[in-house]
């Protein structure tokens, strides 16, 4: 489906990434887009030329010049029950996403991926297990590379699509060969009214697709509204056509009923991951992928940077940055993954912006598998309640050299903060980087 864009009156709303992907896209097309960003200085904007567009508009939204557009294109980080952008969508402007123009303007097919957390991950596996097939499959989406910026990649073959649940709000006409909901655990809870919201918001994924992946394990993904001839595919960890079966003795992946690999050959490690390798492999085949090469992607990919990422181990201490762990569900899956390795001691560093989070939901794994927390940022003291043993530290570098402080041989240190890094960081991977700096710098 394409449409007639140059009769319209067209406001890019957000200059970010995506933003700006949406504008270069626009003007391409013939477009001259009205720009606005509630910021004073949006960074990126020099990358515009002023001539070429209808109008820059920084600051507070004019609400009455939003009612005079057709469309408004509005960026993921910006909620569509933003008043001024509500106030329009009430005049009759339509209100619409990068994701939504990409999908109208795709004829290629998509995989969509969603999930509170494994997204990044399974994302980049199924690209690569395509790309290892010899079918030219780009990753875009939340993962990074704006949709229409992907879109004008000619020789995409395929677009492995890493969907926010912010895209999806925003996202009715996306057709998919095949989609996945990961898993649904407490996240984004300061921009939807409550987990029942959150949830309509990711199960989205499974419009109009023809394959619905989801999760055995987690009701919250079994899909909901599709169409009536899409197929249900089930993942789990138990020995099912996509699960864990048991062959000589030695627990293998089973894929489309027929064991691929054992489960010791995976690269990346925590039953999580080994959940991420079976769903993976579901959507790379729907697109043609070989079995052979996912086997092979299996044993080759070790991971992306800042999930669970070992960046120290010395006089038997272990150092972890899992710095991407913006959630309670993700820090639970690399406390679950990681303990059953540890000899001695857990140490974990956690704190940050909980975005609206109950972090109480923390507290029995903390005591149980957790000896030592310490914690940082706004929501650090909320964490530090949760647990007898607790220190509040300034910043990253002094949670360092605390741990250093406490840990023994056999031990590990785990940063997995559960929260956003937003309120002391530019971004999760700055904390990462910084922790992975002062963990290399300590003298042991
Ligand atoms: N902002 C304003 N005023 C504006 C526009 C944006 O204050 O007028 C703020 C937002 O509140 C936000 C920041 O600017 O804090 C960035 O927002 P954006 O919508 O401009 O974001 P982009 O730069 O376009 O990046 C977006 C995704 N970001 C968000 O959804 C917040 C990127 O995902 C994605 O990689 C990119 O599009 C390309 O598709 C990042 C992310 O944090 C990784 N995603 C969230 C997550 O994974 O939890 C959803
Ligand atoms: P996302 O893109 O959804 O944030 P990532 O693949 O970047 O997902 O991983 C983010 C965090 O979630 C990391 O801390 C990682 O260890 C953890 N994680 C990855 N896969 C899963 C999963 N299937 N279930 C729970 N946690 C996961």
């Amino acid at each position: 489906m394409q449409m007639n864009l140059n009769a319209k009156r067209i406001a890019v709303v957000g200059l970010g990434l995506s933003g700006l992907a949406t504008v270069r896209f626009l003007l391409a097309q013939g477009v001259k887009p009205v720009l606005m960003d509630s910021r004073s200085k949006p960074a990126g904007l020099e990358q515009i030329a002023t001539d070429k567009v209808d109008g820059i508009y920084l600051g507070e939204f004019d609400a009455n010049r939003l009612a005079q557009m057709d469309m408004i294109i509005v960026s993921p980080g910006l909620a569509p029950s933003h008043p001024a952008i509500r106030f329009a969508r009430a005049q009759g402007v339509e209100v619409l996403g990068d994701v939504e123009l990409f999908a109208r303007y795709n004829d290629k097919p998509v995989i969509a991926i969603t999930g509170s957390n494994g997204k990044s991950t399974v994302t980049t596996l199924v690209a690569e297990m395509l790309q290892q097939s010899g079918i030219n499959a780009v990753a875009a989406g939340n993962i990074g590379l704006p949709v229409l910026d992907a879109i004008r990649q000619q020789d995409a073959a395929v677009f492995v699509l890493e969907l926010s649940s912010f895209q999806l709000d925003t996202t009715s006409s996306l057709h998919s060969r095949a989609s996945c909901l990961l898993n649904v655990s407490a996240d984004h809870l300061d921009r939807y009214s409550d987990m029942a919201a959150y949830t309509a918001s990711k199960q989205r994924v499974y419009q109009h697709s023809a394959l619905a992946v989801y999760n055995q394990a987690d009701p919250l993904t079994y899909p909901g509204v599709t169409a009536a001839d899409t197929t249900q595919l089930a993942i789990s960890l138990q020995d099912a056509d996509y699960g864990i079966s048991i062959v000589k003795g030695e627990p293998w992946l089973n894929v489309a009923g027929e064991p691929l690999l054992p489960v010791s050959q995976l690269a990346i490690t925590g039953s999580h991951n080994q959940f991420n390798a079976l769903a993976a492999a579901a959507l790379a085949l729907s697109c043609g992928a070989s079995r052979a090469a996912i086997a092979r992607t299996l044993q080759q990919f070790d991971g992306l940077a800042h999930r669970c990422q070992l960046v120290r181990s010395d006089k038997g201490v272990r150092w972890i940055n899992d710095s991407k762990a913006t959630n309670i569900g993700a820090t639970l899956a690399a406390i679950a993954g990681l303990r059953p390795s540890i000899s001695g001691k857990l140490i974990l560093i956690a704190g940050g912006d909980a975005k609206g989070a109950d972090l109480t939901e923390l507290q029995p794994v903390l005591t149980r598998d957790v000896n030592h927390v310490i914690t940082l940022g706004q929501d650090g003291p909320a964490i530090a309640a949760l647990h007898p043993h607790a220190t509040e530290v300034k910043d990253l570098q002094s949670a360092v050299q605390q741990a250093a402080k406490m840990a023994k041989s056999g031990d590990m240190v785990l940063l997995s903060p559960a929260c956003a890094s937003l309120d002391m960081f530019k971004s999760y991977a700055e904390r990462g980087e910084l922790f992975a700096k002062a963990v290399k710098e300590l003298k042991l």
